[in-house]
């Protein structure tokens, strides 16, 4: 490998940051069951303590993304909590408004047909807003569980339509320095059909809330088989990529460890963004996030591994060679230009991800560094102690 290229992937690396999720440090389960650990975070302070600590260890993830109701005590001044933030050397992130929680919202939040639903969804949105100025955020993350489970249950058109309502009147409560991002799923928790759906609908709903709103594409989010790095330079062209939420599924969205499934693919996005890049010269802001509770694996180990595989298949990303590739493509040669994506894809970068931790007085491999420093049983025993003295009850861990 050229200096050069080493330089450009140090200089790509450099400007890669992830945002951690700070309800992955939380205990979580399926709807099946919880299985706790000793060491989970129990208050917000353990939240930012965990992603500070990920954040020390990687270098590259220097904000917390937080979920209002999970993360905010009713009446709490916002500022104390970014300022608990800050006192683990993280900042607040994306702030993610909570409007499928409360039981106002059982036929849904801003398409549900109980107008006290809507309101009491848009007041929420609303207060995000205004936490959002208050902790120095600039996204706000929607996401909606709305949809609903039967064919007839509700009017479509009505839906969409006080979707479009809500989402512009949050849009035009936004600072200018705020960006929105929509998210879409295409089932769960509703089985017949999600309000939004799809990237396409996600797309057109930012589009009719205002020039700050985009998409946020969660890689979990989709049907077997999509084709997701078409959807993000397709979105990229558009000017309506918003960010990303990491984690990787099987068959449906199960908060598995990015690039754990098909790492390949994770590659293939970031090779759209780096191609995207270097046809248009522009560099757009792209928030990459983490949206991943393990509930099996230890939280703290999954989340540097996530880190650590997500800067890995995004090095390789830059090791592309687009002169060779843009050459193979006009000439039609099918081969020549999978081959020079499959050489930097299958290029070993530890080597070089290990030299720029070293330049950045970081631990050449975290994961190990995490392992093996005894940090996650000292936590298990600190908290359960807090916890004790709280008062609080956690269920026996197995392990
Ligand atoms: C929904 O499945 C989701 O992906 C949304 O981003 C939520 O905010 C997050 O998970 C946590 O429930
Ligand atoms: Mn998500």
């Amino acid at each position: 490998m050229t200096d050069a290229l080493a330089r450009n992937v140090f200089k790509a690396l450099d400007n890669f940051k992830i945002e951690l999720p700070s309800w992955g440090f939380a205990d979580t389960g399926t709807r099946f069951g919880k299985f706790f650990q000793a060491a989970a975070a129990s208050t917000v302070e353990d939240k930012f303590h965990d992603a500070g600590l990920v954040n020390k260890l990687t270098g590259c993830c220097p904000t917390v993304a937080v979920h209002v109701l999970w993360d905010f005590k009713p009446g709490q001044n916002p500022k104390e909590v970014a300022k608990l933030a800050r006192k683990h050397g993280v900042r607040v992130g994306s702030i993610n408004p909570n409007v499928f929680q409360d039981q106002v919202y059982k036929f849904g939040s801003f398409c549900s047909p109980n107008p006290k639903a809507r309101q009491e969804a848009l007041k929420h949105a609303l207060d995000c807003v205004k936490i959002g100025k208050e902790t120095g955020s600039d996204l706000l993350s929607m996401w909606l569980a709305d949809g609903t489970n039967y064919p007839g249950q509700d009017s479509i058109l009505r839906r969409k339509h006080d979707l479009e309502k809500a989402l512009q009147k949050i849009h035009a409560a936004m600072p200018k320095s705020m960006t929105m991002l929509v998210e879409y799923k295409p089932f769960e928790p509703a089985f017949y059909h999600t309000d939004i759906a799809d990237w396409g609908m996600a797309a057109a709903f930012a589009r009719a809330a205002g020039k700050r709103a985009k998409v946020l594409v969660d890689t979990g989010h989709h049907l077997p088989g999509c084709n997701i790095e078409h959807i993000v330079a397709f979105l990229l062209d558009e000017g309506l990529l918003g960010g990303f939420h990491f984690n990787d599924r099987k068959y449906a969205d199960d908060d598995l460890t990015l690039g754990s499934i098909d790492p390949y693919a994770v590659f293939r996005i970031f090779d759209q963004i780096a191609q995207y890049q270097f046809e248009t010269g522009k560099r757009p802001a792209i928030a990459y996030m983490v949206d991943q509770s393990h509930n099996l694996k230890p939280k703290l180990e999954a989340m540097v591994q996530t880190v650590d595989e997500a800067q890995k298949l995004f090095a390789k990303s830059h090791l592309v060679d687009r002169k060779s590739l843009a050459m193979a493509q006009k000439q039609m040669d099918i081969v020549g230009a999978e081959r020079i994506l499959r050489d930097a894809y299958e290029t070993d970068v530890r080597g070089l991800l290990a030299e720029w931790r070293l330049t950045h007085d970081l631990p050449v491999d975290p994961v190990a560094e995490l392992r093996s420093s005894g940090l996650i049983a000292k936590l298990g025993k600190d908290r359960a102690a807090a916890r004790k003295a709280r008062g609080e009850v956690q269920a026996a861990s197995y392990a």
